[in-house]
């Protein structure tokens, strides 16, 4: 089922989310219900947390060099940890969280990731450029951590200015 994405600043982005310890049908229901509202949202990554579900759970399905979304290119990411990180990139990010807004936000350019997929399986891969950047974003989101949180103390209270006014503007 599609359901409502939570939007800046609804206070249960700001919790952590916690550990899955069971790999049954709730959580692939609950995977289901990512995907869907994903899709439906237009967005490329989703963090459990986003429709309101506090568990360390996160998907990413880049666009493919002709700009389609296909669905073997989905990442399931369950429990996810660093191993290693290093490098630094650039990126113009956006979230569904806060629509309507990107900035350029710092990320390591790589990362080494331990996680667990739907059935349970224990997988350790490396990730470079833009998926690199999504788990690290999406991974913030686990910690209950937005990426506005990371822009400098003049463009935060530009942000937080234009937020409050659209606010005031009804959208
Ligand atoms: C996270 O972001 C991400 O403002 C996923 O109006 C960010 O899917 C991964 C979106 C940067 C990699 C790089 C944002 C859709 C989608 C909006 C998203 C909007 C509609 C954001
Ligand atoms: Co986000």
């Amino acid at each position: 089922m599609i359901q409502e994405v939570l939007v800046y600043p609804n206070k249960l982005l700001r919790e952590s989310s916690k550990d899955v310890l069971h790999f049954d049908e709730h959580l692939h229901s609950l995977l289901h219900d990512m995907y869907e509202t994903m899709v439906a949202k237009e967005g490329i990554g989703l963090a459990a947390v986003q429709i309101g579900v506090l568990l360390n759970v996160l998907i990413i399905n880049l666009v493919d060099e002709e700009g389609c979304q296909k669905i073997e290119n989905l990442y399931e990411i369950i429990n996810p940890v660093i191993l290693e990180k290093d490098g630094s990139t650039i990126y113009q990010e956006g979230c569904l969280s806060v629509p309507g807004y990107y900035d350029e936000i710092e990320r390591a350019e790589h990362i080494k990731v331990s996680y667990y997929d739907r059935n349970g399986n224990r997988c350790e891969e490396e990730f470079t450029d833009l998926m690199a950047i999504a788990v690290q974003h999406e991974m913030d989101h686990l910690k209950g951590r937005l990426f506005i949180e990371k822009l400098s103390y003049l463009k935060r209270k530009k942000f937080d200015k234009e937020w409050k006014k659209k606010q005031k503007a009804g959208k």
